[in-house]
């Protein structure tokens, strides 16, 4: 079974600029991270990134096949325009979780409003880059139960 990491427009830059808000782990160090963590309960992880809606779509797409049981997605801005992400979670009726790694709701108002919180199964914002491993331990006791402990 595996779980699929998507990070959405600029959080290639993680680690790498404005550390006061986001931190100063790297995306390779997150989804490194995520992808022990994973290994340890027996999934695997298949880490994405898109600066694109389109391919954040084709990928969301794919999962509907590939063998993803679960999605956590950090949709980045897409989070607060994006209607056709929104349709893609729909259509594939994959379970996901979303994450923020700052506290949106401390932020702008636009910021705010997410066209995918009432889909996801949770959503985690404000606690950093260890959102992600938060997110995961959910995702492991969901998917592989009986290796919590
Ligand atoms: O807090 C989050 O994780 C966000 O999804 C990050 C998005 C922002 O538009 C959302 O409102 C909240 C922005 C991602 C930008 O990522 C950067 C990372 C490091 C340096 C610069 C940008």
């Amino acid at each position: 079974m595996s779980v699929l990491l998507i990070n959405g427009p600029n959080l290639n830059l993680l680690g790498t600029r404005e550390p006061d808000v986001y931190g100063s782990t790297t995306l390779t160090e997150v989804e490194a991270a995520l992808t022990v963590q994973a290994a340890e309960a027996g999934l695997e992880v298949d880490c994405f990134q898109s600066n694109s809606e389109g391919e954040i779509i084709d990928r969301i797409h794919a999962a509907r096949t590939d063998g993803t049981a679960f999605i956590i997605i950090n949709p980045g801005a897409f989070t607060h325009t994006s209607i056709a992400i929104r349709d893609a979670f729909q259509s594939v009726q994959v379970p996901f979780c979303e994450v923020h790694i700052s506290n949106v709701y401390a932020r702008e108002p636009f910021r705010h409003h997410s066209y995918l919180s009432d889909l996801a199964v949770g959503v985690m914002a404000g606690f950093g880059t260890r959102g992600y491993s938060l997110a995961m331990s959910f995702v492991i006791e969901r998917l592989a139960p009986n290796a919590v402990g």
